[in-house]
């Protein structure tokens, strides 16, 4: 009987049972990003209900058994009969494809689930799923499951019954619950560090909105599940704090711009400047990230450049001959998140990270000149005015010396005879492809790692002392740095404006430090180099991490390495009595024989992928371990303690 219901929508099923069979093309990929990926669609629909003020909180709970539950405190889905499919609106948002925009369109002003697949597509990739609304005092219940005919196919994301109403409530609200389907995902667990952090964005781009993230599957000594809250009544205001947070300000609050006027569009942005040389500018369309920019953050830095140049001739900084500063020259130093809610949108580029829209230039520049020249009019602003006019005079001063600076590396970097290159030993294979380049920590390791290399593929580029902070110095002082000049000129691809990834000598950039806290600051270090200079060396998925192990187990002939202290006890019952086990200190304590077995045989070896996230994540464990700000440190380090666990390394090559 069970059965039977809902198998008479066969137009349905044939939908669910496309996403059933390409997974990929919904979701992007069936690893742990797709994964998450699903966790986020539902998560989104929530996040839309709240962020158009039905509601304020959002709890994600990971359940014992593997699945995840969303909750929201909204109107609840709708629950009537859908006049054209024949069935309950909330059956048809499980059920339909792309039924989110059927009635959605215009539910709500402006929906960040742009990119979004649908809780079709999750419901199809589940093993079962069950939906609970809240709504006009009842409480209503429908399940979906997969179940096997006797052909043995598949068939999921099937209605078990009709929507149920289940009894009387006072609460309000939408609750949803599946279980990722483990013939679908190479992974179901998920993690609760990226979730965590995925939540933190979400609250930061939600303001006043409470998310609540609940770990059943990790308890502490008293049973309690672990728990974490964010809510930040600043929104963007506040992110910026957060990631100013250890560096020095060069003033204490945040310049902040917004428009609600209009109803196709919105805009906020918030500015600080601190006495980094770098520039941070986090744009967002819809809450959704734009990585790769585009017209909303073009028309931020003309305005930015129009009306700085202008404040700084009012105030006769700039007298009548001089000639303007350039649009960098304000941008140094800045940090700046800028979030953009259109109704119409365009994205473009591969990723579809980049804004493509003429008319978000247009608003966006409009707006900041109007807002940002008012602030600036007020004389009470000018302390913060002149301050930044101040760092962009000692910014272009500096790219004068740049230029010379990078002339200078340009030159090294092309003589192939450069004395800089005398450490790196290089493949002797011509095929960047095949190519692969170990950035190896300390002179020893170095040379171990050049005599059990692969030579026709395998390069070794040894780094003696500290890697230098890209945050912390300007182009010409990092150019004067040998480590830095070395790995620009092993390479081969240039670096900030001029990186060309299609010149890259080696497509793996592999960094071999230890496992220990050193090693995870000098990849961090290295990290922060690459996202400031080479950014698409990481975009490209170039640079990955090589994963020495912690400790060697043996017992005569048998051998057994282990990468993590969790799975050390394991390893140790296993081999049982009688095993010596060697706690490896460094990659300096490994013979030859053993770094080429554990760490760079391509066909043994784990390698961990460095995303775009650990860049941004790098770098600001960079400034808080490095910054100023000793109180931020110590409460980073807490909270953020292992994070060389390689529990972490999820994302295996
Ligand atoms: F993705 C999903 F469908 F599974 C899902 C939707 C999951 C979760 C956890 C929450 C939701 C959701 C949907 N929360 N709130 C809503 N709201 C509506 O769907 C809704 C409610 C009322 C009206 C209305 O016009 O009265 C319109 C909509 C779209």
């Amino acid at each position: 009987m069970e059965q039977e219901y809902g198998s008479n929508s066969i137009d349905i099923l044939k939908g669910l049972e496309a996403v059933r069979k390409r997974p990929g093309m919904y979701i992007g990929g069936t690893g742990v990003k797709g994964l998450h990926h699903i966790l986020w669609e539902i998560i989104d629909n929530s996040v839309d209900e709240v962020a158009n003020g039905f509601g304020d909180t959002i709890t994600v709970t990971l359940n014992a058994d593997g699945s995840a539950t969303v909750e929201d405190n909204g109107r609840g889905i709708p629950v009537e009969l859908h006049p054209e499919m024949g069935v309950s609106c909330v059956e048809v948002v499980f059920t339909e494809l792309h039924a989110g925009g059927k009635f959605n369109n215009n539910s709500y002003q402006f929906s960040g689930g742009l990119h979004g697949v649908g809780a079709s597509v999750v419901n199809a990739l589940s093993t079962w799923l069950e939906v609970t609304v809240f709504k006009d005092g009842w409480e209503y219940r429908q399940r979906f499951h997969s179940y096997e005919d006797e052909n043995g196919e598949i068939h999921s994301g099937v209605p078990v019954a009709p929507l149920k109403k289940v009894g009387k409530t006072t609460r309000k609200g939408t609750v949803v619950r599946f279980l990722p389907d483990p013939r679908v995902f190479e992974s179901t667990t998920f993690v609760t560090d990226t979730i965590a952090k995925h939540m933190q964005d979400d609250a930061f781009m939600n303001k006043g909105a409470h998310f609540v993230l609940v770990d059943k599957r990790k308890v502490d000594d008293d049973m309690n599940p672990y728990k974490v809250e964010y809510c930040y009544e600043g929104g963007i205001v506040d992110l910026v704090k957060y990631i100013n947070e250890s560096k020095s300000k060069l003033f204490k609050d945040v310049i902040y711009i917004e428009d609600h006027t209009r109803d196709d569009c919105q805009l906020e942005v918030a500015i600080q400047y601190t006495d980094d040389y770098s520039e941070t500018i986090a744009s967002y369309v819809n809450n959704i990230p734009t990585t790769d920019g585009g017209t909303h953050e073009t028309g931020f830095k003309s305005a930015l450049t129009r009306v700085l140049n202008d404040y700084a001739r009012s105030r006769n900084i700039l007298k009548d001959k001089d000639a303007n500063f350039q649009g960098e020259d304000f941008r140094e130093g800045i940090c700046c998140v800028l979030s953009l809610k259109m109704k119409q949108v365009q994205f473009e580029g591969q990723t579809k990270g980049k804004l493509g829209s003429t008319d978000a230039r247009i608003y966006v520049e409009g707006i900041v000149v109007d807002q940002l020249s008012a602030f600036l009019a007020d004389k009470r602003n000018w302390a913060v005015g002149d301050a930044i006019i101040d760092k962009a005079m000692t910014a272009q001063k500096a790219r004068v010396a740049s230029k010379k600076a990078k002339e200078i590396a340009r030159q090294k970097s092309n003589a192939a005879s450069s004395n800089l290159i005398g450490k790196l030993a290089p493949a002797t294979g011509r095929k960047p492809e095949l190519n692969e380049v170990f950035i190896v920590e300390g002179d020893s390791a170095g040379g171990t790692a050049k005599q059990c290399r692969n030579r026709a593929t395998q390069a070794i580029l040894p780094l003696r002392g500290k890697i230098i902070n890209a945050e912390k110095k300007r182009i010409d002082q990092l150019l004067d740095n040998d480590e830095i000049c070395m790995m620009i000129a092993a390479f081969g691809a240039g670096f900030g404006d001029e990186f060309n990834v299609d010149n890259l000598k080696y497509h793996k950039v592999i960094i071999l430090a230890d496992a220990d806290q050193d090693g995870g600051h000098i990849r961090c270090l290295l990290i922060t180099f690459f996202y400031r200079y080479m950014r698409e060396l990481i975009t490209a998925g170039h640079v990955y991490c090589g994963m020495p192990p912690l400790y060697r187990l043996s017992k005569k002939d048998q051998v057994k390495y282990v990468y993590s202290d969790r799975e050390l006890d394991a390893a140790i019952k296993e081999m049982g009595r009688g095993y010596s086990l060697q706690r490896y200190k460094g990659l300096g304590e490994m013979s030859k024989e053993q770094l080429w077995e554990t760490t760079m045989d391509p066909e043994r070896r784990s390698l961990m992928k460095v995303t775009l996230e650990d860049g941004a994540m790098a770098e600001k464990m960079i400034s808080t371990l490095m910054g100023e700000n000793i109180e931020a440190r110590k409460e980073y380090i807490s909270t953020h303690a292992d994070f060389n666990k390689v529990d972490d390394f999820q994302k295996k090559e």
